[in-house]
């Protein structure tokens, strides 16, 4: 037995499904769950020093890849400063600066712990200031494990089969409306009905935790304009896109601006983080400048903070030297490569990317809802994810999530991917 699957035999006696979080558990894909004993730029290392190209970066926070020299060099000097005071620091105050200065939209930022946390915060805080109640989610988008948007969420409950979860009780689900994602008609049709009743439209501006889905001409837009003609919120969750997209985030990539953004991953370097944050009108009725409460003893915790600083000031160098550009352009060779590969093999599976995030769907046609995503065959991708995995390449274990494409990956891992991408489909097509 090799050490992951020993680790997996003994974390299962302590540890719900031996693992912190579902999708971690290769429930999805079969087998066992390897367990990570290091990272160093775009590459892991399990327990039994098996070597990965990784591109899944901790599902979205390593953009500028692992144990970077200057996110470990700045940390360095913090941790001799001491790891949490429960009080302000400069730190926060600077990367609340930069979140500011870099997403128009956000006049005001709050720092919490995890995207959950800024997700829930941002409902809370949208209902507080609306007077409303309804909140509107799409089919597909996952916005964390808050009770409200566990309904038919994304990411691990697809993957676990589980849409719904047990312990969300009826009067919380009641308040949440779904609708299918890219149905600019049916939101709409929604407001047109019932738009004085609703706080907030929540969406991720391109999905990705369904599989990479991209907003359709006009989707972000209809939703801006019903919000804003019925007085709801319109809140997007950039946990993923935030900085992933360019430093604007998707806002400023589709050019709609939301009234509030929830943030987190790439923010915090890879340090447990998330943010929310919007116009000062709004954001000023968090407490205490204002009567909706939230508060966390670890909020804005000066490691997660200086981490987080770090991975700004590395990626405000690449936006001014065209790294996200350069970056995009890596993916699209990428994204290429495998469409050769699918031409050549004569299968049409579909492959859906932008920027440094791309999936391809074991399914042919357009993937442009949950619906068409749910049409990709799990089974195959099983197969597929374990080649690739055997061709030490480490994918997200999980059909319905994005693959990401770090600062740190080169033009022969994207070749050396491509090969193995072909050798994969070949055998699992044999
Ligand atoms: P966390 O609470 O996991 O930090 O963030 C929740 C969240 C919110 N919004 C979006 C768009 C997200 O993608 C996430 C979390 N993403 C998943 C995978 N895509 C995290 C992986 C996991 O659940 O282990």
């Amino acid at each position: 037995m090799n050490r992951s699957a020993e680790l997996f035999k003994e974390a299962n006696k302590y540890i719900p499904g031996g693992v912190n979080s579902p999708v971690r558990s290769f429930k999805a894909v079969g087998g066992q769950p390897l367990f990570i004993a290091k990272g160093k730029g775009n590459r892991i290392w399990d327990v039994d020093n098996n070597e990965y190209l990784d591109y899944v970066g901790s599902w979205g926070p390593l953009i500028m890849g692992h144990a970077h020299p200057y996110v470990l060099e700045k940390l360095e000097e913090a941790f001799s400063l001491g790891t949490s005071f429960g009080a302000p620091t400069e730190v926060e105050v600077l990367l609340a600066k930069k979140i500011v200065n870099a997403i128009p939209s956000i006049e005001k930022v709050r720092m919490v712990n995890s995207g959950t946390e800024a997700t829930m915060s941002a409902l809370r805080l949208a209902r507080g200031y609306t007077q409303r109640d309804k909140v509107v989610k799409f089919e597909g988008c996952y916005h964390g494990h808050v009770d409200s948007f566990l309904v038919k969420a994304g990411s691990g409950a697809i993957t676990l089969g589980v849409p719904d979860s047990p312990g969300v009780t009826e009067g919380t689900s009641k308040d949440t409306i779904l609708l299918p994602y890219n149905d600019s008609l049916a939101i709409r049709e929604l407001f047109e009905e019932q738009g004085e009743t609703i706080a907030a439209v929540i969406v991720e501006p391109v999905a990705g935790n369904m599989g990479l889905v991209l907003p359709k001409e006009g989707f972000l837009e209809t939703l801006r304009d019903v919000t804003s003609a019925y007085g709801a919120l319109l809140i997007f969750d950039e946990v993923i896109t935030g900085f992933r997209l360019g430093l604007g985030g998707a806002q400023k990539y589709y050019g709609v601006s939301p009234d509030l953004t929830c943030l987190g991953k790439i923010i915090g370097g890879g340090l447990p983080v998330g943010a929310y944050g919007g116009k000062k009108e709004i954001m000023d009725q968090i407490a205490p400048s204002g009567p909706v409460y939230q508060a966390g003893t670890l909020s804005g915790n000066p490691l997660a903070m200086t981490a987080g600083l770090a991975m700004m000031e590395l990626l405000e160098r690449e936006q001014v030297n065209g790294g996200y550009k350069r970056l995009a352009s890596l993916t699209q060779k990428l994204v290429d490569g495998f469409n050769n590969n699918l031409d050549n093999l004569g299968l049409n599976y579909t492959i859906n990317s932008v920027g440094s995030m791309f999936t391809m769907f074991f399914t042919d046609g357009a993937v442009e809802s949950f619906e068409d995503a749910m049409r990709g065959n799990v089974a195959l991708f099983e197969k597929y994810f374990q080649g690739m995995l055997k061709e030490g390449i480490y994918l997200a274990p999980s059909a319905f999530e994005t693959g990401f494409v770090s600062f740190l990956h080169g033009e022969e891992d994207i070749q050396y991917t491509i090969e193995a991408h072909y050798r994969v489909l070949t055998e699992i097509h044999a």
